[in-house]
């Protein structure tokens, strides 16, 4: 059975703009199905685990203040090639780059910030969407 999963993250950006429900609908559209969801605030023991693979880079202090500016909408989707499909979805991580069609390309832009607000997470593997996984729903 080669269904996968894959951790989304509604970042703090699109929460305070009011884009939750367009972009879990562009998840559904797609026909993916929503196995968990939670919205949460996220502490620094989390992103820090989360984020392991940028500690050290210029724009990670940064990342991790705005992803504790408010809450984060986590979702478990789940769907043949979701991990693949989701980022094809979500468009490259530039937002000002990422193409009209996605979900960086339709609804994000550069604020001229350190760090690239850019709406959503997706994981990039299925080791890292395991991984990802059991950290924002340990109790799944
Ligand atoms: P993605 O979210 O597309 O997987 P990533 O894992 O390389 O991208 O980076 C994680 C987040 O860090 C990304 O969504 C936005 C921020 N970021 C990455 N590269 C950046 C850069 N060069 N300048 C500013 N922010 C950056
Ligand atoms: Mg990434």
């Amino acid at each position: 059975e080669n269904i996968e999963r894959t951790l989304v993250l509604v970042k703090p950006d699109g929460v305070r703009r009011g884009l939750s429900g367009e972009i879990l609908r562009r998840i559904e559209a797609k026909g993916y199905t929503l196995v968990n969801l939670q919205l949460r605030a996220a502490d620094d023991a989390l992103l820090a685990a989360h984020y392991a693979e940028h500690e050290g880079k210029p724009f990670y202090a940064p990342l991790v203040d705005f992803m504790k500016s408010g809450p984060v909408l986590a979702a478990v989707v789940e769907g043949h090639r979701v991990i693949e499909g989701f980022r094809t979805l979500a468009g490259t991580t530039d937002p000002t780059a990422a193409l009209p069609g996605t979900i960086r390309g339709d609804l994000g832009r550069d604020w001229g910030l350190q760090v690239q607000q850019n709406l959503v997470h997706g994981s990039d593997s299925p080791e890292s969407a395991e991984r990802e996984i059991g950290l924002w729903f340990p109790q799944a």
